[in-house]
């Protein structure tokens, strides 16, 4: 009766707006910041439960709307494991974050609780990030007002964070592992040395350059600047860190850059041919690109997608593979990519002999995938993704670096694939140890940008997005290639892309924002322009 009382009291403070309808969607819930604080609140409370279910194991909430624009915000929660929020829990997030009264509210918990079995008797544990954004503070108050709540539970303030740290931090705490902040820059920066350390000789002479990183003025640059005083052998240099007077996401970011095509806010001329990066709002996202010498204007960009970081790092990975003896073990590599990835992507990877699987938009379902490997490697063509290692692939691993007598190839190979293990992050794609990984390949293979970009050229493509009444009345098969409503559009979809060579376009309802996506490629980029376009149509 008191945790009634304690939830009924608290939730009158956090009334929900009127005519506010959310979705947890591919990323938790987001809209305008304004709108969001009863939202938080009550995820507050959800992550109190999440907890109490999974024996007071640590579970994460992190407040972020990521590469969208500054005055919108999010939340999100993370499993004990590092991972998204099982979804089965879901809909009760849904249920809850859209309830309108404190009354339905607390009725919902009790339903919730007893078809549950969540063990009430206190303990709960929440760790608390939020991004840079300006309204993170007061939201960041709305959540620990939730959690506490939930009697007996507590809330760990950890302040700014990237999402991936967020991650990092929970899965290293419930793994009883050390899981302060500096303890992820400790192990990204010795995982890094230890690639390095094993370049072999021949390679070293190849002169190392710098990268140019472009921080989407979020809390990304600003870790790279700490994590910077962490690391030997890499010469970063860092722009739009949001200290300079630059707008979050705004004219720069990897969203920006993947989806226009040109380059950040900073960027320019000054630096064609240079080897640049550029992260998302939150910094779980990270795509390359350089200026390329023919550019008039400096400002189009050829892009290394995630497709792109992808293809480099299985090519790494396999190679380390083809190295060690497996004992017949037929080592499992996979990898996992979605409708978004561009087909040329897709040719090349199985031209090497990968298996290539597909999963939905969203890395919770790449993840899920990936898992089923004993590496699994997914990326979104939007520079979100990882590499996943089996528990009991790893320990193989392990046990074999034991064996091996240090300084043989297979050794050095073994001891390669543990340290990606611990530089690249297990629980979710991480822009900081992605751009440590892809600069410790490219110095192990001696390889440019431009080299690195040769691997395949990308077929054109176009994505635009459609702004509609109701997105949801555009609704795809599980692979998301097909629409099966409105009736009657994917015929004339079909009819569009049979216009065209090497056409392929699908579209479906975005899971974070109002809109629906329309995704075209095709021979030449007049083609995939046209085909986005008329596909856009056909939705409006
Ligand atoms: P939606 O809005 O559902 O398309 C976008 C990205 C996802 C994922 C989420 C989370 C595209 C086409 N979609 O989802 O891949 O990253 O945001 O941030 O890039
Ligand atoms: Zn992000």
């Amino acid at each position: 009766e008191t945790q009634i009382a304690s939830l009924l009291k608290s939730s009158e403070l956090y009334p929900i707006p009127q005519s506010l309808k959310l979705s947890y969607g591919t990323a938790g819930f987001r809209a305008d910041a304004s709108l969001l604080e009863s939202t938080v609140y009550r995820v507050g409370i959800l992550s109190s439960l999440r907890s109490l279910k999974l024996n007071s194991s640590t579970v994460g909430l992190m407040i972020t709307a990521s590469h969208n624009r500054v005055s919108d915000n999010g939340v999100k929660l993370s499993d004990p494991s590092g991972g998204m929020l099982s979804q089965g829990w879901e809909p009760f997030a849904d249920q809850i974050a859209n309830a309108s009264s404190p009354r339905e509210l607390v009725s919902l918990i009790r339903e919730f609780v007893e078809k549950e079995e969540i063990p009430m008797g206190g303990g709960g544990e929440v760790w608390l990030g939020r991004d840079t954004r300006p309204s993170g503070e007061r939201l960041l108050r709305a959540a620990e007002i939730g959690v506490g709540s939930v009697l007996g539970s507590v809330a760990v303030d950890l302040g700014v964070l990237t999402t991936p740290q967020l991650h990092w931090l929970v899965r290293a705490k419930n793994r009883g592992l050390k899981a302060a902040e500096s303890d992820y820059f400790e192990n990204l920066s010795t995982s890094f040395k230890c690639l390095i350390d094993l370049i072999p000789v021949e390679k070293l002479e190849s002169s190392r350059s710098k990268v140019v990183l472009d921080g989407a003025n979020g809390v990304g640059g600003q870790k790279m600047e700490v994590l910077r005083g962490f690391l030997s052998g890499l010469d970063v240099e860092i722009r739009n860190t949001g200290r300079d007077g630059g707008v979050l996401n705004e004219g720069v970011g990897a969203d920006f850059v993947q989806k226009e095509k040109v380059v950040p806010l900073g960027f320019g001329l000054k630096d064609v041919g240079m080897r640049c990066a550029s992260f998302d709002g939150d910094a779980d996202r990270l795509v390359y690109f350089y200026v390329p010498s023919e550019s008039c204007s400096g400002d189009k960009v050829e892009l290394l997608d995630g497709d792109k970081i992808l293809s480099l790092f299985a090519l790494f990975i396999k190679e380390q593979l083809n190295s060690i003896d497996d004992e017949g073990k037929e080592t499992r590599l996979g990898v996992v990519q979605t409708a978004y990835a561009n087909g040329a992507s897709t040719d090349y990877l199985k031209e090497i002999g990968l298996e290539v699987v597909f999963a939905k938009t969203g890395v919770k379902h790449l993840h899920e995938k990936a898992a089923e490997y004993d590496v699994g490697i997914y990326f979104e063509a939007n520079g979100h993704g990882t590499i996943l290692f089996s528990e009991s692939f790893l320990s193989w691993l392990v046990g074999k670096q034991k064996v091996l007598s240090q300084g043989s190839d297979e050794h050095d190979a073994v001891s390669r694939l543990v340290a990606v293990s611990n530089l690249i992050n297990q629980a979710v794609g991480d822009a900081l140890s992605g751009l440590l990984l892809v600069e410790a390949i490219l110095q192990h293979m001696g390889w440019s940008v431009q080299k690195w970009n040769e691997l395949y050229k990308d077929l054109p493509s176009r994505q635009v997005k459609v702004e509609v009444p109701d997105r949801t009345a555009v609704v795809t098969t599980s692979e998301e290639t097909e629409a099966l409503k409105p009736l009657g559009i994917q015929d004339a979809i079909n009819a569009e892309i049979k216009k065209r060579q090497r056409g392929r376009a699908f579209i479906r309802p975005s899971g974070t924002e109002d809109v629906v996506r329309v995704y075209a490629e095709a021979s030449t980029q007049e083609d995939a322009d046209s085909l986005a376009n008329s596909v856009a149509q056909l939705v409006k």
